[in-house]
């Protein structure tokens, strides 16, 4: 699918929260995928680009807009991935192919130009916060999914607002530091998969980090969210950088 006239450009994006009352941050958006992202071969989303999914039934002009603005851009050339964050990890087949995104598996290796490198949203790296763990073990099952699946749309709708609610307060009163990776949970994971380089979204503290694993040098790279300006990773084959624009 990869067209000639795209550069040996990656790019990648998490933590958009695209929703229909932030105009802003969906403008932003849309001025990236117009201006930024044709310039890119391959385009990944590491998860939470929508603030909240209730289904691939929900058949709102807004999605559709934006589904249509990612298959523009995949016609151009760019091949788009797809990992689920906390807040979309019910985005299903349907929406997927309307959107022209591959879905990628929780945890997943790219080669990324010679580099082997681990790519995920990142919420699981978050071991100490406790109540989330518990609800994503819950939410992940097939049986909490079928339920969900069976309500109706508006009562979806309903719950998730509330959970939203609910979870929104309890972040308030978390500690940082529970909200953050835990250090050792990213050297496991670079050590099962083999990798120097993990990449993913989720805690909103977009850096760099040059840390060890393997025994070795190692980076984890952070992307930034979408809350106050576009954000991204631009990877070539000798440059890795994080990027931003205005909002608006
Ligand atoms: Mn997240």
């Amino acid at each position: 699918m990869t067209d000639n006239n795209k550069s040996a450009v990656t790019y990648f994006i998490a933590d958009l929260h695209l929703t229909e009352s932030r105009p802003d941050i969906t403008a932003c958006f849309m001025k990236f995928i117009a201006n930024e992202a044709p310039k890119a071969e391959k385009l990944y989303i590491l998860g939470d680009f929508f603030e909240t999914w209730v289904g691939d039934d929900d058949d709102s002009p807004y999605l559709k807009t934006i589904a249509d603005a990612l298959t523009g851009l995949n016609k151009s050339g760019t091949e788009i991935y797809f990992i689920h964050g906390n807040r979309d990890f019910l985005i299903g087949k349907r929406y997927a192919k309307k959107a022209s995104m591959i879905l990628l598996p929780e945890i997943d290796t790219i080669d990324l130009y010679g580099q082997h490198v681990v790519i995920m949203h990142g919420d699981t790296l978050c071991t100490r916060d406790l109540d989330y763990q518990e609800f994503r073990k819950k939410s992940r099952s097939w049986w909490w999914q079928t339920m969900i699946k069976s309500l109706p749309l508006c009562v979806r709708k309903k719950i998730a607002a509330n959970y939203r609610k609910k979870s929104a307060a309890a972040t308030a009163i978390k500690k940082q530091e529970i909200m953050d990776v835990t250090e050792s949970e990213v050297i496991d994971c670079l050590e099962q998969y083999h990798s120097q380089l993990l990449i993913h979204g989720h805690t909103h503290r977009p850096a760099i980090h040059n840390i060890v694993a393997n025994n070795a040098k190692a980076q984890r790279i952070v992307l930034g969210d979408w809350y106050e300006q576009g954000a991204w990773l631009k990877v070539t084959p000798d440059s890795m950088e994080l990027l931003n624009q205005p909002l608006g």
